[in-house]
């Protein structure tokens, strides 16, 4: 990947001189390379002398709980939302990390949005970013944003500012991401970047088992279930697999934020699925996720349908009518899409 040099440049003038109010944010339902980023680039802030405060919309998933500095960092929804908009309010720069639109950050972005001062600068590999940012490192061809973190932090600081605890949050969005690097994007840039990181001292198994092998019976429960109730469709010769789940089925599992995340990748291990979606209901609306193979591009098909967006294979978005409907509106919308 390459990293244009005078956005670093740029990048290092912005972050000269130090002991400035620096705001790092990530998106709505952080996972593994949402917190794993924020956390090793708040780290790197740190270490170059400012004040740094990293804040996740809400609560990231229990599995990532084990992350040193983990708590550090702010959840934005619930009692502190105020004290943290007012630090919001006061940033001199504001880092937006693994996704490109304001609106993502829910009840957040308003406190984003009334910094009219603070310098933006956009780190993230999503497609499609608005230009309103003041600098941008937007990179879709990298497979994770931790990867981008860590050859920004090559490039600006040298490999010599990574500690062990960055590594180890670098790796989580490594992992994470790219499905224990089993998905696409996987260069021979990503494979040397891991070898620093185990240099540093990570211990691979260790976070492969405390973000894997840490589930909750119930989660582990609720993927059997989900996988039963999976159903199938067969467009154009294309196969289709999709999950509905509602809130009263997830209750009944105790469910727990991130108890979900993977779920929607289950039906792609059909040899003949090759589009995957998966829809959870919450109190204000349905969450869509989207999981493709090859070709087929559930970015294009989550902005067309489904007020989302994402990667080519990986995307998401929302529906605000009921399971039914929104069920309905999948099936139509698939065979539309798959027809042309
Ligand atoms: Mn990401």
């Amino acid at each position: 990947m390459i990293i244009d040099a005078d956005k670093i440049a740029q990048l290092r003038r912005m972050l000269t001189p130090g002991a400035q109010r620096i705001v790092v944010v990530t998106h709505t339902n952080p996972d593994g390379d949402a917190v794993g980023s924020a956390l090793a680039w708040s780290a790197l802030l740190e270490r170059m002398g400012h004040r740094v405060t990293c804040v996740v919309p809400n609560k990231y998933p229990y599995f990532l709980d084990w992350m040193s500095n983990i708590s550090s960092m702010r959840i934005f929804k619930g009692e502190h939302a105020g004290e943290i908009a007012q630090t919001i309010a006061e940033a001199d720069l504001i880092f937006c990390l693994d996704f490109n639109m304001i609106a993502r950050l829910e009840g957040m972005s308003e406190a984003i949005e009334a910094n009219v001062r603070a310098k933006r600068i956009l780190i993230d590999h999503h497609l499609d970013p608005p230009h309103i940012y003041d600098l941008e490192f937007s990179h879709p061809e990298s497979s994770s944003t931790a990867f981008l973190i860590y050859t920004i932090i090559k490039e600006l600081a040298g490999e010599e500012a990574i500690t062990r605890e960055m590594a180890e949050s670098i790796y989580v969005g490594l992992m994470t991401d790219t499905g224990n690097f089993s998905f696409s994007n996987l260069t021979p840039d990503l494979f040397r970047a891991v070898a620093v990181l185990v240099e540093k001292g990570i211990s691979i198994p260790y976070i492969n088992s405390a973000v894997y092998n840490s589930f909750t019976e119930g989660r582990v429960r609720l993927l059997g279930y989900a996988i039963n109730k999976m159903q199938t469709l067969s467009v154009e010769g294309v196969g289709v697999a999709y999950i509905g789940l509602k809130e009263s089925e997830l209750r009944r599992f105790q469910f727990q934020v991130g108890d979900s995340e993977g779920f929607v990748n289950y039906p792609l291990t059909i040899r003949d699925v090759s589009m995957s979606a998966m829809f959870l209901e919450t109190k204000h609306f349905i969450r869509v996720s989207l999981r493709s193979r090859g070709d087929l591009d559930v970015n294009l098909f989550a902005r067309r349908y489904f007020e989302g967006g994402g990667h080519k294979n990986a995307a998401g978005g929302k529906s605000f009518v009921s399971m039914e409907q929104t069920i309905a509106h999948f099936r139509a919308s698939v065979e539309e899409y798959l027809k042309k």
